[in-house]
């Protein structure tokens, strides 16, 4: 059942006459600091991120989650869900699908149905964090890393059929995140469980598509609270080296340790051309899976920042895949992604506002205060006109969350979706 948003969520002339009006006033006052508001738009319009399938229900952690109404209960109805987000946004147009939770059973119908909604497909994910009903080996001490070849082979063997279930939507990469590690000193080689995982990836890299990716995940903890294989970017970095060009290292902002410098990472794996992607969100103390910019909006603006440079600087193998990965544990599922949307696109906004060659000209002076005031004042202009006139131009909504919340979109969800079984699985 297809729902359209009600007239209700269309901007109001007098909204739209306030946002031309605000616009314009930006456009004139970044026109006397040189920079072109037009040009900023573009880039803003430019701008997609894929939306993670397992955060359209309600997420929740080991002390509990709290469901809301309307939820959806089929990938069919999570895909009605990304529409949604995509229309009112008009920056979101594939969803990254996540297996099993998501495994299709008639991937060509999907396919066919997302077309018919404007989506697409991003990269695939695997899991071997959890044991599937009826899964003959464990995953509890590890999956590529595990000292079984018998273990090691089911998990490769899984990681095939998500790339074949990715090939039949078109999808063109898959995102590989190990929970494998330990709890306890001596539990677990650190050396041979490495390179098991390794050796592991090697398979499925030889096994994907010529014209695919595989994006190496890192994460310091959790759920392995002593030694994680793959901890930390440079673990990644090996790994993608150690596989091929077609494979590249995936960033999560929420899986670096307190006071990480993240977007130096970003700077790192980008100068090496082994930037491959994002997992966007925020948090505050470990991997949160907070609404992007909520918590942290300086740091994101500093990542986008790099990515602006990179972009600039036409960085050979620069396309990273931009993706969403939270935990939406209080707020209404879709509203939190229309804030994240509507954050990443004022981040992007903000870092082309950067004045670079001024930047560039300080740093090179060693004049410390005007390089830093620059970029502040870049991250300081009240860039939202520009993001709301780029989504105009898109046909989506000036105000994304005022639109979806005068829709009645969950109010009508909840009548809805009543009953019937629930297929899909998520945090
Ligand atoms: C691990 C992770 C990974 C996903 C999972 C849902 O924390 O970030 O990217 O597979 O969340
Ligand atoms: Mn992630």
């Amino acid at each position: 059942m297809t729902t359209t948003l009600s007239p209700a969520s269309a901007p109001g002339d007098a909204a739209l006459a306030d946002h031309g009006r605000d616009y314009e006033a930006l456009a004139e006052r970044l026109d006397r600091r040189g920079k072109s508001a037009e040009d900023v738009v573009e880039r803003v319009r430019r701008f997609e991120v894929a939306l993670p399938s397992w955060a359209f229900g309600t997420g929740g952690t080991r002390f509990g989650r709290f469901p809301g109404p309307g939820e959806p209960r089929t990938l069919d109805e999570k895909l009605e869900d990304a529409a949604t987000v995509h229309r009112l946004t008009g920056g979101a147009p594939r969803v990254s699908l996540h297996i099993p939770w998501d495994d299709p059973k008639d991937p060509a119908a999907l396919r066919e149905r997302a077309t018919s909604l404007g989506l697409g497909f991003d990269a695939v994910n695997s899991n071997t964090f959890q044991d599937q009903p009826g899964q003959p080996l464990s995953y509890k001490l590890g999956s590529f890393s595990h000292p079984s070849a018998a273990v090691r082979k089911q998990a490769v063997e899984h990681h095939l059929h998500v790339v074949e279930v990715g090939k039949s939507l078109g999808a063109e990469a898959i995102t590989v995140w190990l929970a494998d590690g330990s709890n306890y000193p001596g539990q677990m080689s650190l050396r041979k469980s490495f390179e098991r995982v390794r050796d592991c990836l090697h398979e499925v890299y030889a096994a994907m598509p010529q014209d695919w990716c595989l994006f190496t995940e890192h994460k310091p903890y959790e759920p392995s609270f002593y030694a994680t294989v793959v901890q930390d970017w440079g673990s990644s970095l090996l790994l993608a080296q150690s596989l091929g060009d077609r494979a590249q290292c995936l960033v999560d902002l929420g899986h670096h340790l307190p006071n990480t410098n993240i977007e130096m990472i970003v700077a790192r794996l980008a100068g090496v051309g082994k930037l491959g992607g994002f997992h966007f969100n925020d948090s505050k103390y470990g991997d949160d899976d907070l609404t992007a910019g909520s918590i942290k909006p300086y740091g994101l603006f500093l990542v986008f920042h790099e990515l602006v440079l990179a972009e600039r600087d036409r960085l050979p193998g620069f396309s990273p895949a931009y993706m969403i990965d939270q935990s939406h544990n209080i707020k209404d599922p879709v509203e939190d992604l229309l804030q994240t949307v509507d954050q990443l696109q004022l981040a992007c906004a903000k870092a082309w506002l950067v004045d670079h060659e001024a930047l560039a000209g300080y740093q090179e002076e060693g004049d410390v205060v005007m390089a830093e005031r620059t970029l502040k004042e870049a991250f300081e202009t009240d860039a939202r006109p520009i993001v709301a006139e780029a989504r105009r131009r898109a046909g989506a909504a000036l105000d994304p969350l005022a639109a979806f919340r005068a829709s009645g979109y969950r109010a009508q969800k909840a009548r809805e979706r009543v009953g019937g079984v629930v297929e899909t699985r998520g945090l």
